[in-house]
This record gives structure tokens, sequence and C-alpha cells, in this order.
């Protein structure tokens, strides 16, 4: 163990030791300038710390309060406390050797009495950022508005039915986006927070809709105007917090985008717990995204097998790890998204090393789940099996089913001409999964 920072026990950043290494102030998958399919670790995984989990959140639950007791969240000076919180943020970042983070507006600067005064305290933190990302080696995955939090949006930001709410939220975005635009963030986050709604007797749908689909516009052609180069992402959820949310999966979100013209615009921020809330494997959503031409970048976490609410734990499980790493590689990897840690260690968990500890194990399962994905990748087998259940598609008869002149009168005809009796052939998938588990190390 290195000398102590501020707040962490250490002052060193964590080094890979490999598998074997019992220092669990060290990595023993995660070899950041270890090649994998062509491109270093470092460059595929592009690790993000995300600050409200790690720096903002107390430990609460229903039951109970804070039980974290941080320094940086007990003063009456609330920005010198944000200024305190932005140090113990950028230690842990050169601790874990991450190369990204990423906030929403209220996680970094206390909330002001006016919109204007809450913007410029969060410019005044991103300063700071500014100036620590001078020397930190890490850089912005992306910035968001937190619109759910204060009670104005107990019924939405852009879906709410009073426009002055509307109105907020916009600017509140405006203002985030700029700074992240400033801080050459990489993409810019919009998840729905509480755009959905609890009953249908208070809700007119169509409006809400119209909303949403406006408000998204705006938001892009903001961009537009600004020149952000970065990609703006959408993270959808299926409830929490509100019972019927129009962000459901990533289905759902395509629809939206479609209706609002945005199809081309905006891509998606898939987090592993929504996914499985909404029903869905993280696989399932991550591959939806690819085939719909609007992946972007994910947030890693788990779910809890028996709950059913968002318990954003830290991912501990290389196989279905390595299964959503499967389909990310498939999918080309990452442009501008990243692998945002959306986890938290659990509220009994309050040394200042857990929070260390539980990023390093994260970070571990991560790149073990990406050589495992590799090899999936570059032995074939499992691609190879899909390719030879679809290969009658390229018979040119087949083909020409799918082509515009197609009719069902031509295809019709030629079933009664060729006489085709359809025999089913087995989908194999119990011995695809054993292969795929053969890959497992
Ligand atoms: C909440 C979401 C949130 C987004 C950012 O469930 O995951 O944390 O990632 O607003
Ligand atoms: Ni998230
Ligand atoms: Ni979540």
């Amino acid at each position: 163990m290195t000398a102590p920072t501020r707040f962490f026990p250490v002052s060193e950043p964590l080094k890979y030791a490999g598998p074997e290494s019992r220092d669990p102030f060290s990595f023993r998958w995660y070899d950041k300038d270890r090649v994998v399919l062509g491109k270093r670790m470092e460059e595929h995984l592009r690790f993000a710390v995300a600050y409200w989990h790690s720096f903002t959140w107390p430990g609460g639950d229903p039951f109970g309060g804070e039980t974290f007791l941080r320094p940086w969240m007990h003063g009456s000076d609330e920005m010198a406390l944000a200024r305190a919180k932005a140090d113990v943020a950028f230690d842990l970042f050169h601790l874990l050797d991450v190369p990204f983070f990423a906030f929403h507006d209220r996680d970094i600067a206390p909330e002001g009495k006016s919109l204007k005064e809450s913007n410029a305290n969060v410019r005044a933190i991103a300063d700071i950022f500014a100036r620590k990302m001078e020397t930190s080696k890490t850089r912005l995955l992306w910035g968001t508005a937190n619109l759910f939090s204060n009670r104005r949006f107990m019924s939405g930001a852009a879906t709410n039915p009073d426009p002055d709410v509307f109105a907020y939220g916009a600017a509140q975005v405006k203002n985030v986006l700029e700074i992240t635009h400033e801080l050459g963030g990489e993409n810019y986050v919009l998840w729905g927070g509480r755009e959905g709604y609890e009953t249908l007797l208070n809700t007119d749908l169509r409006r809400e809709l119209d909303q949403m689909g406006r408000f998204l516009n705006l938001v892009v052609e903001h961009k537009h105007k600004i020149g952000f180069k970065g990609t703006i992402l959408i993270e959808p959820k299926p409830q929490e917090p509100t019972k019927h949310q129009y962000d459901f999966d990533v289905s759902t979100v395509y629809g939206l985008l479609c209706r609002a013209g945005l199809e081309k615009e905006v891509k998606l921020n898939i987090e592993a717990n929504h996914a499985t809330l909404a029903g869905h494997s993280f696989e399932h959503e991550i591959a939806m995204a690819a085939a719909l031409g609007i992946f972007g970048s994910i947030d890693m976490n788990k779910g809890d097998a028996q709950s059913g609410w968002d318990t954003d734990q830290f991912p501990t499980n290389v196989e279905d790890t390595a299964l959503a790493f499967y389909e990310i590689l498939r999918a080309g990897g990452y442009t501008t998204g990243g692998t945002n840690f959306d986890a938290k260690v659990r509220r009994q968990s309050i040394d200042p090393e857990d929070l260390i500890l539980a990023h390093a194990a994260a970070m571990d399962v991560c790149a073990r789940a990406l050589i495992v994905a590799a090899d999936m990748l570059e032995d074939g087998a499992l691609q190879r099996a899909v390719d030879e259940r679809y290969a009658g598609w390229d018979a040119p008869q087949n083909k020409a089913m799918l082509a515009k002149d197609s009719s069902l009168d031509a295809i019709a005809a030629r079933v009664e001409a060729e006489n085709l009796d359809p025999q089913p052939r087995s989908g194999r998938q119990e011995r695809l999964e054993a292969l795929a588990v053969s890959y497992l190390r």
C-alpha cells in the first residue's frame, strides 16, 4: 500500500498484477496495454466512473438515511463542499487510472435559488474540472441534466402538463449540453427520468409524446448550432420512477425516435439493470440497438435476481458480461461510447477503499469478459452456426422474396410450382450454449 490521499488509503494508481495476484489494490485481468483484436484494452473498454453513485449518493434506502458520512457532504458552505467532492472524485479517477467520468449537473454542484444561480454553480465546478483535466488523463464520457430529483419534475420534464416545467428543463439541458461540449465530452445523455405516467386518468398521451419529440429535436438542433460533435444518447428504462415510462426499452425508444424523425441523429446508452427490468437480457438490448443502427454506449451494472428494482450493483458475472461484450464487439465496438459504471457500492460498504475495490473488481470482470468475447469472435464457430442457419437466404429465389418487386402472388405461385414442404431443423440451442461457455476463462 502506498501513502494515503486526502480520502483514500492509497495514492498510486492500481497496476496490472496478473490473475494470481492477491493484492486487492491491483488489477488481475485489466491490463490496459494488452492488445485484444488489434486494439489496446483501455481503448476497447473505455471505462468511466459515474459521479452520482460514488460521490453524491449518501447510502440511504427507504428505511434509513445516510450511512456513508462522506466528509464532502457535511458543512455549510455548499460550494466549498462541491469543490472538495471534485478533489476526491479526481483522486478516484487517478487511482483507477480510468479514461472517463460522467456526471449530472446536480451531482457536481448545489442547486441555487434560481436556474441562473444553479447554472452558475455548475459552471463554476465545470471550470474546476477543466483545470483538473489539463493534468489528469481522465476525460468526459458524457454529461447529463438531472430532470427528475427536484419536486418541480414530479410529473416529468419534457412530458409535464405544465409548459413552464418543459421550459425549465430545456433551459437546464442547454446549460449542461454547452458545458459538456466545452469540456470535450464525447456524448450527451438524456435519461427519461420521469418521462412517463402513473395513471391514464390524468394523462394526455398524445400531447406528452408530441412534447417529448419536440424536446428531443430542440436538443439535437442546439447540438448542431453549438457545433457539438459528440453523440446524443437516450438511455431506456422500463419503470422507476414512473410506472409507464415512454423510453421502456431499445425498441420502444427506436419507435419514439422514428416518430420524431431522429433515428439517424440519436443513439442509445444501454444499461444492464434497465434491460433486465424490461424483461430482456443485457445482450438482447445491445444486439437490438446494433441491429437498428442505434448502439452507442453502455451503463455497466447488474440487478439482483430476486429484487424487481434497479439495484445498480457492480457486475460480478463473467459469463453474462462476456455475452454482452460479444454483442458489442460484433457491433464493431464503441465509437464515442464507453463502459460507464452506473453502479453503487452497497450501503454497508462504508469504507473509502470499498469505492476503489468495487470499481477495480468490476473493471477486472469486464476485462476478462472482453478477452472471452474476443475469443468467441476470433474463433468464429458461433457466427458460423448463425450463418449456416440463414444460409438459405443466399439463394437467388429467396433473396428475390425480399426485393421491392416481390409479391404475394409470385411467392404463392412458386410454393405451388415447386411443391415446397419445409422441414424444421434443430435450433441447436444447448449445443451453442455449451460452445459459448467453452470460451470462459
Ligand atoms: C437511472 C439512470 C441514470 C442515468 C443518468 O436509473 O441509470 O443514472 O444513467 O441519468
Ligand atoms: Ni444509467
Ligand atoms: Ni440504473
